[in-house]
């Protein structure tokens, strides 16, 4: 095997293992926030800090319409997990987001999460790598919300280390390991 060929497969080794230790991290900071015109203002839901961290049951109302950006302090990838919280009769009060990944300034949509599911969190499914995630208020006006939907958390997975760097980190280790095997054989 020449020496390409040799940090190619060890860096695809260690791409593969970099997935699978990846670590759930909360956001961190709110990088853009509008809220929507339909909203009450009552016991610090209008705080948007109450999206950021672990799940606590304490929560920002974004609105009818309204979007927060999140930053996570580190490059992520998904599992997109978002936690809402809901008083009373859920079926009374529907509240839907359309959720976001953007990467340098490019959105992609990851998928809807509704208040229905998402109570204990609801995890969406994605591979892409983004630096922020947006979500997007699409609550029926006839669904009987008075403020949107109630953002309590959003976890995502940490890209360990940038991912060329992991590439040639991988390749330079993954070649050390090859030759400490081929010795021993
Ligand atoms: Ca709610
Ligand atoms: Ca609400
Ligand atoms: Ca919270």
């Amino acid at each position: 095997m020449n020496l390409m060929k040799t940090l190619f497969a060890s860096a695809a080794i260690a791409v593969t293992a970099g997935a699978a230790s990846a670590s759930v991290i909360f956001a961190t900071e709110v990088i853009d926030v509008n809220r929507g015109d339909i909203h009450e203002v009552v016991d610090g839901r209008d705080d948007v800090n109450n999206a950021l961290g672990k799940a606590d049951n304490v929560f920002y109302s974004m609105g009818v319409g309204g979007d927060i950006t999140l930053g996570f302090g580190a490059l992520a990838t998904g599992d997109v997990s978002v936690w809402e919280v809901t008083f009373g009769e859920i079926s009374e009060h529907v509240e839907i987001v359309d959720v976001y990944a953007i990467f340098e300034g490019t959105e992609t949509k990851v998928g809807s999460v509704s208040n229905d599911v998402s109570q204990k969190g609801f995890a969406l499914t994605f591979s892409g790598v983004f630096d922020a995630l947006k979500l997007v208020d699409v609550s029926p006006l006839d669904g009987g919300t008075k403020d949107g939907f109630d953002l309590d958390a959003v976890s995502v997975q940490k890209v360990p280390v940038p991912a060329s760097a992991l590439l040639l980190l991988g390749g330079i280790a993954g070649l050390g390991a090859l030759r400490r095997k081929a010795k021993k054989a």
